[in-house]
């Protein structure tokens, strides 16, 4: 057997949580590979609002085993009361939710640092979550890291010696911060903890795959937020490309089976950075407004703007994008016109590829398409989309060299189209 791999090809928020939701049924196991709680997957179904942060999606669907990787960062104190609220709603996971003992802890000093470094970067911020992300993969990668297996193994003295450099560092940015209430959050998150299943997941994963089960890898953030080929610096911390999950969980290339690539049907952001599509004028404020579009973590506004394919054609080049996802199509519903971005101008010159870099100087060119005016939230298959639906589809097809399979039409689990 292999695995599938879902994933975001914007700058997140693309729908993942849904889309993931709607798959489960196909699969025997739902994993995690990267990313922590920055991640704001939402999921709605019988009138009830979930969003989820380190947990994968398929926790909602029976018995499903829900895998979270190697290449995740967990913060015990926020992992504690998601997994409470889960609970609480009627949703057990203590035997269905197994973490990785080589997962990064997220400790309440990384949180304070990621303020920290924000704070000195001035006008230059990332415009990060706050969540500690940044610090704890520098941690990893600068072998200093606390892993989820070191709770088993001297954890007093592991924890001691990372807080105390931490420290170490914020007395040199002459940062002042308050750590008790944190700390003491965590600390209980660790207790917590204990109570779940460690496994060595890259084990766990390859022999369910021998067993014949199924496994759908979830992505987290967007493909333009890679730490390789986003929009450097202002990106997110982890591989969020397919490649992502051979490392986050220990899968072989070979292993990898379809890549279902998400994308909504115009484009967002949030936090800073570039976004050569964006809109400033009342056509994203509408966007905006029918869209909902606020972060799920931290309730920021997202920016908004018309579709980028530019970066979408870079991003299913990288991710080797085998079935197209479109999402959120019914914010467009009431539009006379519907933009496209095929092409950048830059220094007089137009250019079709995602360059190096699109930090400045980057004018968006349009294709322009006519809207559908319809209410499509209530349609049941393809063959109620109306003509220009259609050939909005089928111009992003020929643009993207893939087919889209499914089309959202809502937020609810039921708005949901397969095409054939
Ligand atoms: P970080 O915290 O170090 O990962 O931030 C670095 C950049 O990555 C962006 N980022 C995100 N962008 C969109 N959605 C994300 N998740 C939440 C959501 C975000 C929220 O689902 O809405 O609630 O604000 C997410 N996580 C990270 C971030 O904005 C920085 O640009
Ligand atoms: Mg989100």
């Amino acid at each position: 057997m292999k695995v599938d791999v879902l994933l975001g090809l914007q700058w997140g928020d693309e729908g993942k949580g849904k889309v993931v939701d709607v798959l489960t049924p196909k699969y025997d196991v739902v994993a995690r590979f990267q990313g922590g709680p920055n991640a704001g997957h939402t999921l709605e179904f019988e009138g009830q609002k979930y969003v989820l942060r380190s947990i994968p999606s398929g926790i909602f669907q029976g018995n499903k085993v829900n895998i979270i990787g190697n290449g995740v960062v967990l913060d015990p104190a926020l992992f504690k009361a998601e997994a409470e609220a889960l609970e609480a709603s009627g949703h057990p996971l203590k035997e269905r939710l197994h973490i990785s003992k080589k997962a990064h802890l997220i400790l309440p000093t990384h949180r304070i640092l990621d303020a920290a470094y924000e704070a000195a970067k001035g006008d230059a911020k990332v415009g990060t979550t706050g969540k500690g992300i940044g610090p704890t993969y520098t941690d990893k990668v600068s072998r200093n890291g606390v892993r989820v297996g070191d709770i088993l193994h001297n954890f007093e003295q592991k924890y001691a010696a990372a807080k105390a450099r931490h420290e170490q560092i914020l007395k040199g940015l002459n940062y002042e911060y308050d750590l008790t209430e944190l700390e003491k959050a965590w600390l209980e998150g660790i207790e917590y903890l204990k109570q779940f299943h460690f496994v060595d997941s890259e084990h766990e994963v390859n022999n369910l795959l021998k067993d014949g089960k199924s496994v759908l890898c979830e992505g987290a953030q967007g493909t333009m937020l890679d730490i390789d080929f986003g929009s450097y610096p202002f990106v997110t911390s982890s591989n969020t490309v397919c490649a992502g999950a051979c490392t986050g969980l220990g899968v072989a290339p070979n292993r990898i089976g379809e890549v279902y690539g998400i994308f909504k049907a115009y484009c967002t952001r949030v936090g800073a950075g570039p976004f050569p599509s964006e809109l400033f004028d009342e056509t994203g404020d509408k966007m905006c407004t029918l869209g909902h579009e606020f972060g799920s973590v931290t309730g920021r506004k997202r920016r908004c703007g018309w579709i980028d394919l530019v970066a979408l054609k870079y991003s299913v080049m990288i991710n080797g994008v085998t079935k197209l996802i479109m999402m959120k199509s019914d914010v467009l519903d009431t539009f006379d016109t519907i933009k496209a971005c095929v092409a950048y101008k830059m220094d007089g010159e137009e250019i079709d590829y995602f360059p190096y870099d699109i930090t400045d100087g980057v004018e968006p060119v349009y294709a322009e398409l006519p809207g559908w005016k319809t209410d499509m939230t209530k349609m049941q298959s393809e063959d109620e989309f109306p003509e220009e639906f259609n050939a909005y589809l089928t111009f992003l097809e020929e643009q993207l060299g893939v087919e889209i399979k499914i089309v959202s039409v809502g937020p609810d689990r039921a708005q949901t189209i397969e095409r054939y």
